[in-house]
């Protein structure tokens, strides 16, 4: 679809030269959220992942684009300093697509989500985004109403997510009924199941399945012509020989959710608490499947991004 131009951008968002560049002349681009570096790792491991998820994407060709608002300024691919700052910043805000005009006007930080990422990498012309695990209905949404944005910006955000599904701290069957009703178009990469994030199978099945980046590159064409305006989830899982052990993993998730319960923790608290959880419980498994996730499918974006570039 013709989105915008570099050109019609405010000065409020900088697009890195080298992403820029790589945009201008229609070459492969990954877009990377960077929640997931400010509140989904540990200190100080997460800005060594950080640096590792963007040569990940450049490995296979492609230029990454790292997407945080540091000082007040929405950037589109991170120097290594505003990365430092991304990862070691206790002013650092989780903010999704309603809190980013906040954080701007308070020339503060921010780490965006999926959601916002999603929303800013489709603003400057990105095609393809990684992540580790979307967000999506939590368990108990009936009463609590928690259900993330990431779900209702992909229903309206054209742009090719990767990821091992969704977190499994999630109502996953939940959130692929909302997948559904939102129009997002999701895809099992070479496998047949949908993936449970730190677990190679969720349980559940995906409607469709690929086993090339250039079958997925034909179904992101195909999207171009339809004038789809929803995403599409290529779902990666990990192979079963790197999934967290099933039993470790409901029983660090069982006392997880009792722990954010009996410390009343609700709202955009709940995942990175559940996440930090897991890499406290799990005697690090939990953070070794979770670094495995995010660099294979920043490994997978950049293979999908110059397949389709
Ligand atoms: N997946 C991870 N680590 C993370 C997240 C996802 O492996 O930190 C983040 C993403 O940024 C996602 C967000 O968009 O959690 C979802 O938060 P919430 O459930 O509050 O919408
Ligand atoms: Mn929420």
């Amino acid at each position: 679809m013709p989105g915008p131009t570099l050109d019609d951008l405010p000065d409020g968002i900088v697009v890195a030269p080298e992403v820029a560049e790589a945009l201008g002349a229609g070459g492969a681009v990954v877009a990377l959220e960077s929640t997931i570096i400010s509140h989904g790792l540990p200190r100080p491991t997460n800005l060594d992942v950080a640096r590792q998820i963007e040569g990940a994407v450049r490995d296979q060709g492609a230029v990454p684009a790292t997407i945080a608002i540091v000082d007040g300024i929405i950037r589109i691919g991170l120097d290594d300093a505003a990365l430092a700052v991304i990862a070691g910043s206790d002013e650092v805000v989780k903010a999704s697509v309603r809190d980013l005009a906040v954080v701007v006007a308070a020339k503060g930080h921010g780490a965006t989500t999926v959601a916002s990422t999603a929303e800013l990498a489709a603003r400057v012309g990105i095609g393809v985004f990684a992540t580790g695990g979307l967000g999506g209905v939590h368990r108990g949404a009936a009463d609590s109403f928690d259900e993330s944005a990431d779900l209702t910006t992909l229903g309206a955000t054209p742009i090719t997510v990767v990821s091992a599904g969704v977190k499994s701290i999630l109502d996953v069957a939940a959130t692929l009924e909302r997948l559904e009703t939102l129009n997002v178009t999701v895809v099992g990469y070479g496998t047949d199941r949908f993936p449970g994030f730190y677990l190679a199978d969720s349980g559940h099945a995906v409607p469709h399945r690929v086993d090339s980046p250039d079958e997925v590159a034909a179904v992101m064409a195909a999207r171009r012509t339809i004038g789809s305006t929803a995403a599409l989830l290529v779902a990666n899982p990990l192979p079963e020989d790197r999934q967290v052990d099933p039993v470790l993993h409901d029983r660090v998730l069982t006392d997880g959710l009792d722990a954010a319960t009996a410390a009343g923790v609700t709202g955009k608290d709940v995942t990175p608490f559940l996440l930090a959880h897991f890499h406290e419980a799990s005697g690090g498994e939990s953070l070794r499947a979770n670094t495995e996730i995010i660099l294979a499918n920043a490994a997978l974006a950049g293979r999908i991004a110059v397949a389709a570039a």
